[in-house]
Formats: C-alpha cells, structure tokens, sequence
C-alpha cells in the first residue's frame, strides 16, 4: 500500500499556528535536538530487544512489549478502515487503562492527531475543544455509574460539524481485523507536524489547544529520560491521569516505553491501593501532585508498616503546583533521597531537581531548566529583565516549548513575544545555579492541586446565570488542594429576577446543567453588593482575595 511518506500540502502545524522559525528549526535539527524520528514509534526498540518484558499494566490486564507492538498495528488497521487518515483529529477520553497507551499510539501512526481531554471533561469542554480542533471522531471511556460517556459524545457530534463518529473504550478492546489489512503502512505528515494537541491550563474563558510535534515531544522525553536515569528496569506507576503532560513525558509512560521499562496504569488513588501496587509491582518511579503526596504522607503516619511497601522507589517526582517545604521535608523522611520536584507546563518547558541535588536544592526549589537549550527570560511587568536573584515573570523558548496555540491568533499575541518566548504566567526567582524558585502566579488561574481552572472561564458560565448580575472566581489558600476557587456574586437586583438560588448547590446544579468540567465547580461561593475596584475601574482580584482573608477569620 502508501509508502510511508512526507505529505506534501502545508503542515498542519503551520496552518493552524506559529511554528518554529526556519532558522531555529534547522539549528534544532543540526545540534541534534529534533531527530525526524515518529512519536508512535517510540516503544519500537524495546519490542524487537525484549519482545517479552511486561510494557503496560493495568488494573485489569497486562502487555508485553510484543503484544503492544501488535495492538497498536491492529488498532491501527482499524482506525484506518474507520476512515480516519493523516491529521484527522481524534478526541480522546481515556481513563488510566491500556487502551489509552494503544490508541494514542494507534492514532499517531496513521497520522491522525490525538486531542488529549480529561476524564473530569463534560459536554461543554468537549463541545468546545472539538470544534475548535475540527474533531472528525470522539473515543471515550466505558459507562460509569454516574456518567454515560458515550451518549454525551453523541451528543456533541450532533453539534459539531466535522464530528462523524463515536467510539468507546469496550468498541476498542473487541475491534478486529483481518491478518492481511495488518499490513498497510500509512501516508503520514513529517515529524515536524504535529503529533498531538493537548489542553492548556487556560486563563481564558475556553481551552486553548497545544500542538505538540514529534521532534519536539520526543526530545523532551529523551533528555527527561537522560535527566531521570531510565533504564529498563523501571517500572512507572502513574496514579493521576496519564493524559497530563507530566505522566506522559516527564519522563511520563513514554520515556519509560522509550527505555524498555513497565508502565503501571491505576485508577485507583487511595494511598493503600497505591502502597499496595508499588510493592507488588515493585514500583521505581512515581510521579504525583502535592495533594496526593499529601495523602501518602498522612497514610504512612497511620500506617508505619505501610512505609517497608514503599522500598522500591527510587524517584517520587511531585509536580504540577507548588511543593511546600513542610510537605517535601516529610516525604524526604518517608522515602528518604527520592524526592525530585518538577516544575513544567504542557507547552513545554520542564524543570528537575536533580537526583544529586543537596536537600536545600529538593525541598527548596523546583529544579532547574532539563535542557542547555532551554532559553529563560526573567522580566518585570515593561519585559525588561530583574536584576539577577530577583523577582519577575517568566518567560522561556526552546526545542521543545511551542511558539504558538493551535488556531489562536488573538491568545498567541498576548502569549508569546515576539520574538517567540512563552509567557508562561509564572512569577519565579532564580539562584544562581539556575535553580528556579516558584513564587506566584501573574495569570488568572486556579491550580487546584494541579488541575488548572480559567477563572475567566467559570465566570463567563456563572454569568449565563439568571440569578446572578456579576461573578468574579478567585483563588483561595487550601490545606489540601493547595488552592480552591471561590467565586464571588453579585445577585441580580430583587425584582429584576429571582435571586433567592444562589448558593453552592444550585450553582453547582447549574453548571452540571451546563456541560461543566466536575473539577471547575467553585469551592466556596460567596455573595457580596458589589466589587472593589482597582485606580483604573478594573475588579480588583487582590483586593477580594484579601477581603476573603479577612472574612474567613473573622469566622474562624
Ligand atoms: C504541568 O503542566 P500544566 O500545563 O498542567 O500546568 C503548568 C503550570 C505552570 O505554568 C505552573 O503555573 C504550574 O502549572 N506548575 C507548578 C509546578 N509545576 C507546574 N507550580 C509550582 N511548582 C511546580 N512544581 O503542571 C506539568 C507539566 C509537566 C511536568 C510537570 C508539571
């Protein structure tokens, strides 16, 4: 059938965005950063050394490496027969089980494009995130108790309209194709396209899509491998969703598939499940955000024995907000010289704390750039740089940070400078060696122990609101979560309409009603006459975000 060739039309990447510069792109290529290698081939080594190692575990079954390799041709095979073809996109809705590894896979060697969505994604989100990638086909999970997957993505295919067809993870696991179909090989873009799209954080008022292409994605793995000291005797557990960009490639499952190691995939994020599969699988490596380190340091208080099931661990990564040092000094106790913080974001740059690292340098910082051609920018609010030591926002470009959303003209403006650095809404101090400390935030954002919530975005939604004149989401300090969000009403006027139901339970029932992401359900909800604003008119976010200091000790 088709060799496998470049297309020849425009990449989508530059259709759709900003891609590198010709110039940074060829130095990228010439000093050995971007290969021309593809993302889908990644576990490919390790299939022909040791075809028979255990590469993905789940909570109900396992493959080998060889298996893998066969599940991804033939789930290829059929999506191909599907229709689906070279940058098709494809929203994806997995949870933590084998068929998201074999299906992302599938999907990028036959050059469709995956579109990474949470499992906490409602018809909202996916509504939007499917029109805005022009998605032709969505593959959700399996029916829970509370959610039918499958007829809400039905649902959003009779509203988007490039969207044809709905596929769920039990229609994957019983595909089938005949033995000679296996054998095509596909027409695919180049390595320079992009393999996936991922969901930003967002501080605007819808997701915004990453485009992630193959020379740069597999870069970061391979340095993060490099950095992490992955072998093939690894074995990877990863707890929180494996669609985050921090399970996924830093080094994630894929760095461990890329060196021949296992992948452990859980549902389950109870520390005792958790405890009892790192000492059944004898479990490495562990990414984590700071809420469920929390919990593992709760349930070893609890539970001294528990402590002897961790043995195995030689790398208990936390990422995806802000370690405490009170937090990373206990889990030093729990699983002493294995903590390594890590500091990245979907766009691209990722920063480690190094395994040599001094214990002021793990508990104190969030490492330090993985990469020498990580370039970092620290700048006050006229982008001029801070004297060295200081405080500023953060700005960065490199080999694998993108220059550009994907179809987000008015969002890349205020995004990216023009000379392509990322503002990534960090406010950072760095030491002088290069270690960044993380001090706040300049962007609009809850981090919600790691999952990111535009505030914009809760806010638009609470506005479509009868009851409610004006609403404004902040964040707000929380033992557990790290932050929370509240949000602040203003109820329309008596008379002008109801106002009586505006508390967290018909604002919640609202938003459910709505299509809205579980997790982007406000926290607290409070009501006040009106706003304090700023000299020049504006609300001003500080100004609440102390009032609501205030209020909660006044009541404590
Ligand atoms: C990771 O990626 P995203 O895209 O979900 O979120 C990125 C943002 C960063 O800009 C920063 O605001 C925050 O999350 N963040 C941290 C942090 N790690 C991420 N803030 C403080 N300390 C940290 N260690 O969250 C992500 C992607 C790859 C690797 C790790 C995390």
């Amino acid at each position: 059938m088709n060799p496998q060739t470049m297309n020849s039309a425009t990449p989508l990447l530059a259709a759709g965005g900003r891609p590198w510069p010709a110039e940074a792109a060829a130095a990228y290529r010439r000093d050995g950063y971007w290969t021309g290698e593809r993302l889908d081939r990644i576990a490919e080594a390790a299939i022909r050394a040791t075809p028979d190692h255990p590469a993905v575990v789940d909570d109900h079954g396992q493959l080998s490496y060889a298996e893998l390799g066969a599940r991804i041709s033939r789930l290829a095979a059929v999506f191909s027969h599907r229709g689906l073809t070279d940058r098709d996109r494809v929203i994806l809705q997995l949870p933590n089980r084998i068929e998201l590894v074999v299906c992302a896979l599938a999907l990028m060697r036959i050059g469709a494009i995956p579109v990474y969505c949470l499992g906490s994604s409602r018809e909202r989100e996916l509504t939007a995130v499917a029109d805005r990638a022009k998605a032709v086909a969505l593959i959700v999970g399996d029916m829970t108790a509370d959610y039918d997957a499958a007829r809400v993505a039905a649902d959003v295919v009779e509203q988007v309209a490039s969207a044809r067809w709905v596929m769920t993870a039990e229609q994957l696991r019983s595909a089938s194709i005949t033995g000679r179909e296996l054998e095509q090989t596909y027409r695919v873009s180049g390595t320079d396209d992009i393999a996936f799209l991922q969901l930003s954080g967002g501080t605007t008022g819808l997701p915004k899509l990453i485009p992630r292409t193959h020379d740069d994605y597999l870069y970061s793995i391979r340095r993060s491998n490099v950095v992490c000291g992955l072998t093939p005797q690894d074995v990877f557990l990863s707890v929180i969703p494996a669609v985050h960009n921090f399970p996924m490639s830093s080094p994630g499952f894929l760095g461990v598939l890329l060196a021949g190691g296992t992948v452990v995939l859980t549902e389950d994020q109870l520390p005792g499940a958790v405890f009892d599969l790192v000492a059944l699988h004898r479990v490495t490596v562990v990414p984590l955000v700071p809420p469920l380190a929390h919990l593992w340091v709760n349930h070893a208080e609890l539970e001294p024995d528990a402590i002897g099931q961790l043995s195995s661990l030689r790398l208990l990564q936390v990422g995806g907000a802000k370690l405490v040092p009170e937090l990373a000094r206990r889990l030093m106790e729990l699983v002493p010289g294995t903590l390594q913080q890590v500091f990245g974001m979907a766009e691209g740059l990722v920063c480690y704390t190094r395994p040599d690292d001094d214990a002021d340098t793990v508990i104190g910082t969030q490492g330090r750039p993985m990469s020498a051609a990580d370039e970092i920018r620290i700048v006050d609010e006229q982008d001029r740089p801070v004297a060295s030591g200081h405080r500023g926002h953060l700005l960065t470009r490199g080999p694998y940070t993108i220059r550009g959303y994907f179809r987000s003209p008015e969002a890349n403006r205020q995004a990216f400078t023009e000379d392509g650095f990322y503002r990534t809404g960090d406010i950072v101090r760095q030491r002088a060696d290069g270690s960044l400390i993380v001090e706040g935030r300049s962007k609009d954002q809850i981090n919600r122990g790691g999952e990111k919530i535009s505030a914009e975005e809760v806010e638009d939604i609470l506005l479509a609101h009868p009851a409610i004149d004006d609403a404004v989401v902040v964040a707000e300090p929380d033992e557990y979560l790290g932050e929370r969000s509240v949000a602040i009403i203003v109820p329309a006027r008596a008379g002008t309409s109801a106002n009586s139901g505006v508390d967290r339970k018909s604002i919640a029932s609202h938003l459910r009603d709505c299509g809205v992401d579980v997790m982007k359900v406000p926290d607290r909800i409070e009501t006040t006459e009106q706003f304090p604003v700023t000299g020049v008119g504006k609300i001003s976010r500080v100004r609440l975000r102390t009032l609501l200091r205030e209020q909660r000790s006044t009541n404590a």
